[in-house]
């Protein structure tokens, strides 16, 4: 077994760097924050991140998910098999029931069935569990918020996912840390009550808010805020089984190029309803997910399958009804994680 270290100034550069030297059969053994050693003191030093990698055997193919040999995991597998199940058909069992997407389980499957090969391999479900958090790291794609030139960020999803809450903690966040370039616009003007509660949010966070009620306006406003750093849209909740007001949300959501759209999926919301959403709202340019509501259970294995079905990257991870505390920038190791703890292991 090779095992190597990696310092890198975040975790998505250092997995470039294990997977480019190590290949996509490494393992990750550990990660952790660590201080720069090369700044001087007194000088501003960003932490780093270290990764210990591992790997038992020559990287072959990159991909996880190719030449998959269904012989390899028969079927039936969720049965359980009885004292002589191996450590290996043991650990398929797990993440099988747990739900992952199946094309996800089934590249493991194979990597999984290569590496059993591997006589040096000692700690086998120790070894299966890093692969596994390597390969969930390896699916998700996060964004990282930049503000060179206007940003325009829309929230958009069913009623009651979390949009209003969501812009309001974003709006405070960087308010508060970054800029009060910020102007909020809403153009969920159906309900009665909805501009009033953006309003107040507005008035305690000193920010202007805007409400568009026909597409031009909403394409007006944006011009006469272009000098802003960041425009916030609201939108209304669209029910995902009419297409109609899908697409009249479209109208107004290209109005301008820079438009970039955050769709909200809940974490309360089951496996099937999440594709059929995210199958509607595709009607416009998807830019992001944001996960609301991972406060509210652990099962987060849909959500993990809607990044492996409609790839898209995650930006954000609500996770209460707290203003402006309760989200976090969403990482690979963090969804990783959240995916490992929804797995029964026991
Ligand atoms: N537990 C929990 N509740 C949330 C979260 N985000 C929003 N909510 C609550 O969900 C409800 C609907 O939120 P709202 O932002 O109005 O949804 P919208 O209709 O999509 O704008 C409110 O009671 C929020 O406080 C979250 O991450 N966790
Ligand atoms: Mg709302």
């Amino acid at each position: 077994m090779q095992i190597k270290q990696y310092v890198a100034k975040d975790i998505q550069e250092a997995l470039r760097k294990v997977k480019e030297e190590m290949g996509s059969e490494a393992i990750i053994l550990s990660t952790k924050k660590i201080r720069n050693a090369l700044r001087g003191p007194g000088l501003y030093s960003p932490p780093m991140v270290e990764v210990v990698a591992a790997v038992d055997r020559p990287s072959k193919s990159s991909s996880g998910f190719s030449g998959w040999d269904p012989l390899a995991w028969p079927v039936g597998m969720e049965k359980v098999r009885g004292p002589k199940e191996s450590e290996e058909e043991l650990f398929l069992r797990k993440i099988h029931s747990a739900g992952l997407f199946p094309e996800f389980v089934q590249g493991l499957a194979e990597e999984i069935r290569a590496f059993r090969k591997e006589p040096s391999a000692k700690n086998l479900t120790e070894a299966y569990r890093g692969l596994l958090s390597w390969r969930l790291m390896e699916c998700v794609e996060v964004t990282e918020p930049s503000f060179k030139g206007p940003r325009i960020w829309s929230f958009i999803g069913p009623t009651g996912i979390g949009k209003t809450t969501t812009l309001v903690k974003l709006a405070a966040h960087f308010r508060l840390k970054v800029t009060d370039r910020i102007t909020l616009i809403t153009i969920d003007t159906y309900r009665i009550g909805a501009v009033e509660q953006l309003k107040q949010y507005a008035q305690i966070l000193r920010l202007p808010l805007e409400a568009a009620f026909h597409p031009e306006e909403l394409r007006q406003i944006i011009e006469r805020n272009r000098h802003q750093d960041l425009l916030l849209i609201d939108t209304a909740g669209r029910s995902p089984h009419l297409t109609k007001p899908i697409e009249e949300l479209r109208d107004f959501l290209t109005v301008h190029p820079k438009i970039e759209n955050h769709l909200l999926l809940s974490a309360t919301t089951k496996d099937s309803d999440l594709e059929w959403i995210v199958e509607r709202f595709r009607l416009l340019p998807i830019s992001s997910y944001i996960f609301t509501k991972i406060d509210e259970t652990t099962q987060y294995v849909p959500l993990f399958n809607q990044l492996v079905r409609f790839k898209r990257p995650l930006s954000y991870l609500s996770k209460g009804q707290s203003v402006p505390e309760d989200i976090e920038l969403a990482t690979k190791p963090r969804v990783a994680n959240m995916v490992l703890s929804a797995i029964t292991w026991n």
